[in-house]
């Protein structure tokens, strides 16, 4: 049977990291690309570094050439890319580098892809917040896109994009639409991340107050080992095509905060509106506030996925709960300060 080999962009990030684990597993040969960086890029990744199918090349989608050598050089079956700049937020704070990142890298990719002598299937990994502000109750892929960011209106180019390269070049190229997937690997600047870290902090009396931005907006949040499941899933089928992947749950931001206090047996309660929203614990400290720095100048208030198309061809559904992840995330945390 042909070798699988995988060339993952994206390899040190969170789905980096559950994907790599899955695609060994089934012993796959895995290259990822990392980026120079003044710190350590591979520190997630450090587990893989001497399983002999795993390999790491420098590149960056925004270098056309890094991207034409490496994809000539490793002669790929599979190209799963999950680079992006991913938060939504510091998207208005570097728009240009972010479209240049989130929609023109993954035409690189395609083009490179469309170049080469050799088939290789192509994963795109798009986003619910190329929804945006939408008036649908749960979106699914019928759903019209009206991304309300940088990032989310990027993330649409890279959509249709990859459509257009499947449909004008029969390349087996597909787009994820995936909501929230979080896990103890998540970015340290991600909501859920930032909530499970500080909460612990504060528990064991090494952090004294959390500052959050908006409480009120709904996400719906699935864990990445599952998530990963749905990519590896897509890029296997007879036919390419592109899929929602969610749980079908929506939670706000501020009943994360109440399950993860709760689990880590941190008594809160809430008090004000608005900016000056806070919870104190039972001495009466205030450690949650509200600051307008983490508002964003235009917010997807809530998403909810309907994945009704991924379980039926794909057999693929959310197992992990969000209990279930947030100890996860919890335990992580412990051991990490311990
Ligand atoms: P992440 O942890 O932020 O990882 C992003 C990865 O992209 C990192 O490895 C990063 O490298 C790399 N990267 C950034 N710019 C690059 C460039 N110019 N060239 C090459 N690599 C570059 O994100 P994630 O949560 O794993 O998400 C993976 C993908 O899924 C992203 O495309 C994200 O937009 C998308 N997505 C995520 C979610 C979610 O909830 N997690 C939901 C929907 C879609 P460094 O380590 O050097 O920064
Ligand atoms: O924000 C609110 C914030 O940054 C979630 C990325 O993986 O998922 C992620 O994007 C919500 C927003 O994730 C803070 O305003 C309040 O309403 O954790 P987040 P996101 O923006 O949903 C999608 C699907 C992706 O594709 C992205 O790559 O939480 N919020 N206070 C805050 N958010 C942050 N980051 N920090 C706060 O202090």
């Amino acid at each position: 049977m042909k070798k699988k080999i995988a060339l993952i962009f994206g390899v040190t990030g969170q789905d980096g990291y559950y994907l790599s684990d899955l695609l060994l597993k089934k012993k796959y040969v895995v290259h990822g690309i990392k980026r120079r960086s003044s710190s350590v890029p591979t520190r997630k990744i450090e587990k893989y570094l001497n399983n002999k199918n795993f390999h790491i090349h420098y590149g960056d989608i925004t270098d056309t050439s890094s991207i034409q050598n490496l994809i000539e050089k490793i002669k790929p079956t599979e190209i799963y890319n999950l680079a992006a700049q991913s938060h939504v937020g510091v998207s208005f704070f570097t728009p240009l580098y972010t479209a240049n990142v989130n929609a023109i890298g993954v035409l690189t990719i395609l083009e490179a892809i469309k170049n080469s002598k050799n088939n290789i299937k192509f994963y795109q990994a798009g986003t619910s917040e190329m929804f945006g502000k939408t008036l649908e109750k749960k979106q699914n892929e019928k759903t019209t896109f009206n991304p309300q960011s940088p990032y989310g209106t990027a993330k649409v180019f890279a959509h249709q994009i990859t459509k257009n390269y499947r449909e004008a070049y029969n390349i087996y190229a597909c787009n994820g639409i995936l909501f929230n997937h979080e896990s103890p690997m998540r970015g340290e600047n991600f909501v859920t991340k930032k909530i499970v870290s500080s909460l612990a902090k504060i528990k064991l009396g090494l952090q004294k107050k959390l500052v959050l931005g908006n409480l009120y907006s709904k996400r719906d949040w699935g864990h990445a080992k599952d998530y990963v499941d749905a990519i590896y899933k897509i890029l296997q089928q007879k036919k390419a095509d592109d899929y929602v992947i969610s749980t079908g749950k929506e939670y706000t931001i501020k009943e994360f905060i109440n399950i993860t206090a709760k689990k880590l047996k941190l008594q809160i309660k809430w008090k004000g509106k608005g900016l000056k929203e806070i919870a104190i614990d039972n001495s009466g400290k205030t450690i949650i506030t509200v600051s307008k720095i983490y508002f964003r100048p235009l917010e997807v208030d809530y998403l909810k996925g309907d994945s009704s198309k991924a379980r039926k061809k794909l057999k693929w559904k959310s197992k992990i709960k969000i209990d279930q992840l947030i100890e996860e995330m919890i335990d992580f945390e412990i051991k990490q300060l311990n």
